[in-house]
């Protein structure tokens, strides 16, 4: 199914963990990746709780929950593998490989419980290889998402830039997908066209309610972005800041798949 679905996106994939995610998607006729940006832990598990059908990953800061244990998070990871989602640790490391590599490691042990994480290329193409050494270390996989451009106002991230990290990341197997500006479509076109159909856009900065955000952050609509290249939309506020966060998720999830099926026809 999910090769029908998603076409030469399917096709010409060569990472396990691209594949898992469209098989995900498939499953759950989603293409929402939940950005949970709840400080507490309760909060968290509320979360997951009320939406974890309509979503196909799920996005953490572990470094922003007050009330953090590991032996709570043990618990939230648990509850997101039963409800069939990738945990995605947006980390956005950005120091060299070895450090980087020991930044898997640590107190909240990134490399033990993320599938993928987001990484920066400004310290140059090393730092993938160190993530996938701390994934290694314990004897597990992941893969990486590289930031090829951001959602927020005044970002530094310029097309030379893009470029330089579409360039880097496509030949690199630790590399499944970029991200993406989800709140600017023609952005989106521009870097689907860099990237090819081999690896996977996801895009923040989207919202159903199009516009600035809070703070520098740029919204798009779910559909801009599907239509113009992105393969999963991350949605933070959009469904953990809604009066009814399960009826918000069943929203973006059905804008997303319906924009990927009419994408694929
Ligand atoms: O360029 C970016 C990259 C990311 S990963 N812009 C972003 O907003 N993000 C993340 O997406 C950000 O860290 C946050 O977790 C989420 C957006 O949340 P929202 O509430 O604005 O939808």
């Amino acid at each position: 199914m999910a090769s029908e679905i998603w076409g030469e996106r399917w096709a010409s994939s060569t990472s396990d963990i691209a594949r898992r995610y469209m098989e995900v998607a498939s499953r759950k006729q989603s293409l929402v990746c939940l950005a949970a940006d709840r400080r507490t832990m309760a909060g968290l598990f509320e979360l997951i709780d009320s939406v974890g059908p309509y979503l196909a990953a799920l996005k953490t800061h572990v470094d922003l929950v007050d009330d953090w244990t590991p032996e709570s998070w043990s618990d939230f990871c648990e509850k997101a593998r039963d409800a069939d989602l990738l945990i995605f640790e947006d980390r956005k490391f950005a120091d060299i490989g070895k450090i980087s590599r020991d930044q898997m490691a640590g107190v909240y042990d990134i490399r033990s419980w993320s599938d993928l994480v987001t990484a920066h290329l400004i310290s140059g193409p090393d730092i993938v290889d160190g993530l996938q050494s701390g994934w290694d270390d314990v004897g597990r996989s992941g893969g990486v998402l590289l930031l090829a451009q951001m959602s927020s106002r005044g970002n530094l991230l310029n097309p030379n830039y893009t470029d330089e990290v579409v360039a880097k990341g496509k030949s690199h197997p630790g590399v499944f997908g970029f991200i993406g500006n989800g709140s600017s479509p023609e952005e989106l076109i521009e870097l689907r066209l860099k990237v090819g159909s081999e690896k996977l856009i996801w895009t923040p900065g989207v919202n159903l309610v199009v516009g600035d955000g809070e703070m520098g952050q740029r919204y798009g609509h779910p559909r801009d972005a599907v239509l113009a290249g992105s393969d999963c939309i991350i949605v933070g506020s959009g469904i953990h800041r809604s009066d009814n966060p399960t009826e918000s998720a069943k929203e973006y999830a059905q804008s997303s798949w319906n924009a990927l099926l009419e994408r694929e026809s």
